[in-house]
């Protein structure tokens, strides 16, 4: 299994070139395409920008489906740029892939055939209106919390990718806030849509920084490469801390019975999402997880035509200036 083959684990490549890598990763140095790198370093790159690029495909499809639903034609010409912009997402990550030697049809296949993962969340329904704008507040809103650091990753194309996504993630994130805002100073009805939302989708936001530290496979190593720059805790609880009072703004709930400030540790006590769904999510018993890859599925076969004539228009261009040199 290819999703076994790019586990991160430590491989035999000679110490001394593996401490002068570790030395310049310690020195903040970028590492670019072309320089030597472990092979773990290459498959762990692989492995997690090939599924940041999946989500960011995947997820256009919770999204996408309200396009057509959208109460305004402002909000529906939003909507419609941003989910655009969630699939530029994945051509810039899925091109920073490329430069680690593995192919976006390669990549896909992956994808398509469950052999790589994609983010749990894509894997929950939207159900109404105000599901598009808590999308926008809670999802882009953890997905910045994680990308922002990413931007220091220390694989220079990761990197520089992260930094254009996240300038647009923040529109994300705002005009998300402001959907569902207004619908939380609205009439009863969308206020209780609004509650309804943040009720469903809040534990599945807080999976999205994956399992608990004590839990996760790849943190340690990862963190010592700079290929993640904190652990799942440390980011879900700095946005545990950032949303609470975004919900508390809007006068809703989260839906958390022990949630509460904790002077002395200058953060917000939560309580943990329930692991055991997400790990039923992460072996494809979510809500949604057939139809997500049924609708990708569909959508690859049906492009095949689109693929092979634009193959077939660009070996046809070669052959013509090859015969004219
Ligand atoms: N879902 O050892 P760790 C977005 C897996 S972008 C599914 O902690 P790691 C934009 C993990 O792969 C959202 N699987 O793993 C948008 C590993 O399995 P493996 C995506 C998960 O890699 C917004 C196993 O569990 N963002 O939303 C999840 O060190 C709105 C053990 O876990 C990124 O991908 C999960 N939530 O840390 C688009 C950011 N969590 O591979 C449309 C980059 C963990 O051994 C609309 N990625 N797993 O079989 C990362 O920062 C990391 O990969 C983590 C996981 C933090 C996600």
């Amino acid at each position: 299994m290819y999703a076994q083959m790019i586990k991160s684990e430590a491989t035999q490549d000679d110490p001394e070139q593996l401490a002068a890598f570790q030395a310049r990763i310690d020195a903040g140095e970028k590492i670019e395409p072309k320089d030597w790198m472990p092979e773990g370093y290459r498959k762990t790159l692989i492995r997690q920008i090939g599924q940041h690029a999946h989500s960011e495909i995947v997820g256009q499809l919770p999204e996408g489906n309200w396009i057509t639903r959208a109460p305004t034609l402002e909000r529906k010409a939003i909507l419609l740029a941003k989910v655009q912009d969630e699939a530029g997402h994945g051509l810039y990550l899925y091109g920073a892939a490329e430069t680690l030697g593995v192919s976006r049809d390669e990549l896909t296949e992956m994808l398509l055939d469950g052999r790589m993962k994609y983010s749990s969340i894509f894997n929950y329904p939207t159900l109404n209106w105000a599901d598009i704008g808590a999308v926008g507040w809670l999802v882009d809103g953890a997905a910045i919390m994680n990308q922002v650091p990413l931007q220091r990753t220390s694989y220079g194309p990761y990197s520089r990718a992260m930094i254009r996504i996240c300038k647009e993630e923040s529109f994300h994130q705002r005009q998300g806030y402001d959907a569902i805002r207004r619908m939380a100073e609205g009439s009863d009805a969308q206020k209780k849509m609004a509650q309804d939302a943040l009720n469903r989708l809040w534990y599945p936001s807080l999976m999205m920084f994956g399992p608990s530290d004590k839990d996760s496979v790849h943190s340690a190593q990862s963190m010592a490469w700079k290929i993640k720059m904190n652990t799942n805790d440390e980011l879900r609880q700095k946005f545990v801390d950032q949303t609470v009072p975004q919900a508390e703004y809007l006068g809703l709930t989260v839906p958390d019975p022990d949630l509460k400030w904790n002077e002395a540790r200058g953060h917000y006590d939560f309580t943990d999402p329930d692991w055991t769904e997400f790990y039923e999510v992460l072996k494809g018993n979510g809500p949604c997880n057939t139809d997500r890859l049924a609708a990708r599925n569909k959508a690859w076969d049906e492009g095949a035509w689109v693929r092979d004539g634009l193959l077939a228009h660009a070996r046809k261009r070669t052959a013509r200036k090859m015969a004219a040199e």
